[in-house]
């Protein structure tokens, strides 16, 4: 008997040792309140979390068309969460949200954060609520850099406190080829998130604050069909940084925006959309070096999870149900993903029974 190189592959490292546990599939429904409206984007929803007995989440809020960066007018929206404001909504069930208004709004003209602040996702921790969240400076070109900012509140309902100087730069160590605004335009790459930092999403694992984020390379490229997009990880003691990025960056080769959750005195991540290792649930105990445990198909897009309690048995039960954007007829729009385990629970039984 010979074995192919799948086989061998495959032992190599360690799918065969692997079960059904991690595996499950999505379904998807669309919400109240947030939901499709024309002329409205409404994306990159936060994770969920309860206080008081009601549902929160956070997202980019913007109205109007997108242009592009070929308008010509730099005041023109280019992306859907260009000129954007971090909103808040609530809700009882879930389902039937009510928008309630900004909580954090871009910055006086010239700061860091005077052209957008977007993608928030939040912590609640020893009683106060922390808002991670990108910025960027106008005007908003191709080649700009976006930084990653926090605001502090006593209350989810607010006031909403700057931390004053971002709490990660991307390294900004590639160097551009040429004038002109070409992001691909490269004499040399740089590290892993060279142009851009985005999607934080914030911790508090083993008594410090871990905060993942997608980085960009200037210069970027596809490999294997999927852009080159990676997780970072940065870790301080206070809350407010300093943020110290990992040795170990970038701790994903894949991944598009972050989508974690912690499972049993470990991190869990789906990492959907982008890079070699795209639609599979990955695991590291330590929160920095990820294993894959399962293949998943048709995952959310930018998802944010609800935080219950963390499991110690079931490793999917952190991202059971949440919120994800979606676009239509050109409009972002918020809708709500349920996770089904129906065919993992079958084979998990089948084994049991057999
Ligand atoms: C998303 C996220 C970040 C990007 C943009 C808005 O998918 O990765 O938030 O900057 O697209």
């Amino acid at each position: 008997m010979k074995e192919s190189l799948a086989t061998k592959r495959a032992k190599e490292r360690g799918y065969f040792d692997r079960g059904p546990e991690w595996f499950c599939e999505f379904k998807y429904s669309p919400v109240n309140g947030i939901g499709y409206e024309q002329n409205i984007n409404r994306r990159d929803p936060s994770a969920v979390i309860m206080h008081e007995g009601l549902y929160y989440t956070w997202y980019t809020r913007n109205e109007g068309p997108s242009y592009g960066f070929g308008s010509g007018d730099l005041d023109k929206k280019t992306f859907p969460w260009d000129l954007s404001e971090i909103w808040y909504a609530t809700s009882t069930d879930g389902v039937n949200w009510t928008e309630k208004g900004i909580a954090v709004g871009r910055g006086e003209a010239g700061s860091f954060d005077d052209r957008s602040v977007f993608t928030p996702e939040i912590l609640a921790h020893d009683g106060k609520f922390y808002l991670v969240y990108q910025t960027v400076q106008h005007p908003y070109l191709r080649r700009s850099l976006e930084f990653i900012a926090m605001a502090v509140a006593e209350s989810p309902e607010g006031p909403w406190r700057k931390v004053k100087e971002p709490l990660i730069k991307p390294s900004n160590d590639g160097e551009w080829l040429g004038e002109e605004d070409n992001r691909f335009l490269v004499k040399k790459k740089g590290s892993f998130d060279s142009h851009k930092v985005h999607d934080p999403v914030l911790f508090y694992f083993n008594n410090k604050f871990y905060l993942y984020y997608k980085g960009e390379p200037m210069g970027e490229e596809m490999f294997m069909g999927g852009r080159e997009t990676k997780w970072g990880l940065a870790i301080s003691e206070h809350p407010e940084g300093p943020y110290v990025k990992s040795e170990y960056n970038p701790v994903s080769n894949s991944g598009h925006e972050t989508f974690l959750w912690q499972y049993n005195g470990g991190m869990a991540g789906l990492l959907s959309t982008d890079g070699m290792e795209k639609h599979t649930i990955q695991y590291a105990k330590d929160g920095i070096n990820f294993e894959i445990m399962s293949v998943v198909k048709n995952s959310p897009e930018a998802p944010g999870p609800f935080r219950g309690p963390e499991s110690k048995t079931d490793p999917v039960d952190g991202l059971k149900w949440g919120l994800y954007h979606h676009v239509y007829n050109d409009w972002n729009y918020i809708a709500r993903y349920d996770i089904n385990t129906e065919l993992r629970d079958f084979f998990l039984n089948r084994k049991t029974y057999e």
